[in-house]
């Protein structure tokens, strides 16, 4: 181990070509590409002590992807698919940490990462263009490259400030980190939240709880998941058409191999366009949001059609008029991420089940013995927060980041994150970021796929070329993040607030994290740059 004192004043442990931050579906691929194809000798770091990054963290009951699994998972290497094949429909979250660790032991990546630890911060030094990377149990490694495999939601939760927590006898947990052994039964639980998470954890919780109350403060639309177990005849199938589904993936709107069918919601009888809502509401998941007509995302008049299919099936499903009511979404849906459900709704016609309006009756205080919400205490045994993320910047913010100059990223980004193309930040010299802010999102293995591929041909041009730096021209990163707000602002979008603007966090500012655009053009024009020897971007 080397000992050396570097310009920035840190002392330095070890050296790496590349320091990558993060194991999961991101850290993994980005490993095999720079240490296996690149031949670079890399170290990643992982807070926690197995590879899965957010499906490490996220044990809460009920976590399941809401993908399906056939696609949500790598396409690089056709034998890595031919060997692994998920249970059913949508992989539990112990299935894909198993995916996961299969990969790891398959491409003999785990050698390469130092596991608990925590990177807490980077500088960049000026004289040597590298990086130096500090972590929580003391290693300083100088780098050249520094990748950003943090995802957008691990370490980053949310547990609102809400009075008296500390004073509570009974036992809280959120949902992004669940401990082993928690034993809901017979337990009252409260479940403050119905996001992805929430609505993933009720219908389980409420089979666990004795009775279980959920604070709901918006209402929210979610799609039947139809969870179903694949036999062998799926799998063949899969199989034999893997080309097939992966290119249309790759070029579709949201990196899965689904369409909308080329029509505009008004422009078909009334007949023709319920037919097709109740057609994709039984095949259930994600195909529900992007298979229908092409202008539900972005035209009220379309939306109000798919989001009043959606309110009726909520009717029809809950049983209380009251708690019907107000499980009735008045935002657009799509205007937050979908969420898709095993149960949700019905959830709520269980005698042990009970749903609190919180935007009615606002939550005052945690009471050593329950919860208070204006009208009335409600005693509990367990309170589950399932309250979200400082997404996207929290991870980063995480961590101490210096740039050119000493200059830091929570500087940078205070009045919200800037980027070009989601992949490197102005003043930040080689610091690749996987899925970064103002990426593209929609199915995520295909979007960290297209981005390490991105950066390791380009990491490895700037080898064959003797460039040293890249980072972006301050024009192209101001052009880009203001394209990623734009696009945001002409989608349903801002008609709600949600983790996707930064408003479910107080005091943060408000700026949309994700390009939303269309996945199979923006993976082309990621190709053009590049192609075109990477115009926006400072080589030096
Ligand atoms: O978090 P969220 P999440 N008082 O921010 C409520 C991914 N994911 O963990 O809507 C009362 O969506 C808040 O209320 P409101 C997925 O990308 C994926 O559920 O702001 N309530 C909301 O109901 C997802 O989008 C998967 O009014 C408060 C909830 O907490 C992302 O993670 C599974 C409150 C937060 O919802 C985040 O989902 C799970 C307060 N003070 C998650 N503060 C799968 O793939 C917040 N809330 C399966």
């Amino acid at each position: 181990m080397t000992t050396t004192h570097s310009q920035t004043g840190h002392t330095q442990t070890g050296t790496a070509d590349a320091v990558i931050v993060g194991a999961g579906f991101a850290g993994l691929y980005a490993l095999k590409r720079l240490r296996d194809d690149l031949g670079l000798d890399v170290r990643t770091f992982e807070a926690g002590q197995g590879v899965g990054g957010v499906w490490y963290w996220n044990r809460y009951p009920g976590a399941r992807c809401d993908s399906d699994g056939f696609v949500y998972c790598y396409s690089f290497s056709r034998e890595l698919l031919q060997d692994w094949r998920w249970k059913g429909k949508y992989p539990e979250q112990a299935e894909i940490r198993a995916y996961l660790d299969h990969v790891a032991d398959r491409f003999d990546l785990r050698r390469s990462i130092t596991f608990g630890t925590l990177v807490t911060g980077a500088e960049f030094d000026e004289e040597t263009n590298r990086w130096l990377v500090t972590t929580d149990q003391g290693e300083t490694i100088s780098a050249q490259f520094l990748i950003t495999a943090i995802g957008h939601l691990a370490i980053s939760k949310y547990v609102p400030d809400i009075e008296g927590l500390e004073t509570f006898q009974g036992e809280w947990f959120h949902t992004g980190g669940w401990p082993d052994g928690v034993d809901l039964a017979g337990k009252r639980v409260g479940v403050i939240g119905t996001g992805s998470s929430g609505v993933q954890a009720i219908p389980v919780i409420a089979g666990q709880a004795s009775h279980l109350t959920v604070f709901q403060r918006t209402a929210q639309f979610s799609i039947p998941a139809r969870h179903e177990t694949a036999d062998e005849q799926f799998w063949t199938e899969v199989r034999r058409t893997y080309d097939e589904i992966w290119d249309k993936a790759r070029r579709s709107a949201g990196g899965f191999p689904w369409e909308h069918n080329g029509k505009r919601a008004l422009e078909v009888s009334e007949e023709e366009r319920l037919a097709t809502y109740e057609s994709l509401w039984a095949q259930g998941g994600i195909r529900f949001a992007l298979g229908s007509f092409q202008d539900i995302s972005y035209d009220l008049a379309a939306n109000q059609t798919v989001s009043d299919f959606m309110r009726q099936k909520i009717r029809d499903i809950v049983h209380d008029p009251a708690t019907r009511e107000a499980l009735i979404p008045s935002h657009p849906f799509m205007a937050r991420r979908p969420i898709v459900d095993t149960d949700y709704f019905a959830t709520f016609n269980r005698d042990n089940v009970t749903l609190v309006d919180v935007k009615k009756s606002p939550i005052q205080a945690i009471t050593p013995t329950g919860l208070r919400t204006a009208e009335q205490d409600y005693p509990l045994d367990v309170i589950v927060f399932a309250t979200g993320f400082d997404a996207v910047t929290g991870p980063f913010f995480n961590m101490d980041l210096r740039g050119r100059g000493g200059r830091r990223l929570n500087n940078h980004w205070r009045n919200g994150p800037k980027s070009y193309l989601g992949l490197l930040t102005v003043d930040f010299p080689n610091m690749f970021m996987i899925t970064g802010p103002g990426s593209m999102v929609g199915n995520l293995p295909l979007t960290i796929e297209t981005h390490v591929d991105w950066i390791a041909d380009c990491i490895r041009e700037m080898r064959a070329s003797g460039k040293e730096t890249i980072e972006p021209a301050p024009d192209a990163e101001a052009q880009w993040t203001q394209t990623v707000q734009r696009q945001a602002e002409r989608s349903l979008i801002p008609m709600a607030s949600s983790w996707y603007d930064g408003s479910n966090i107080p005091g943060k500012a408000k700026a949309y994290v994700f390009f939303l655009g269309h996945f199979g053009r923006y993976r082309d024009h990621l190709r053009e740059v590049a192609e075109q020897g990477h115009p926006g971007f400072q080589l030096r």
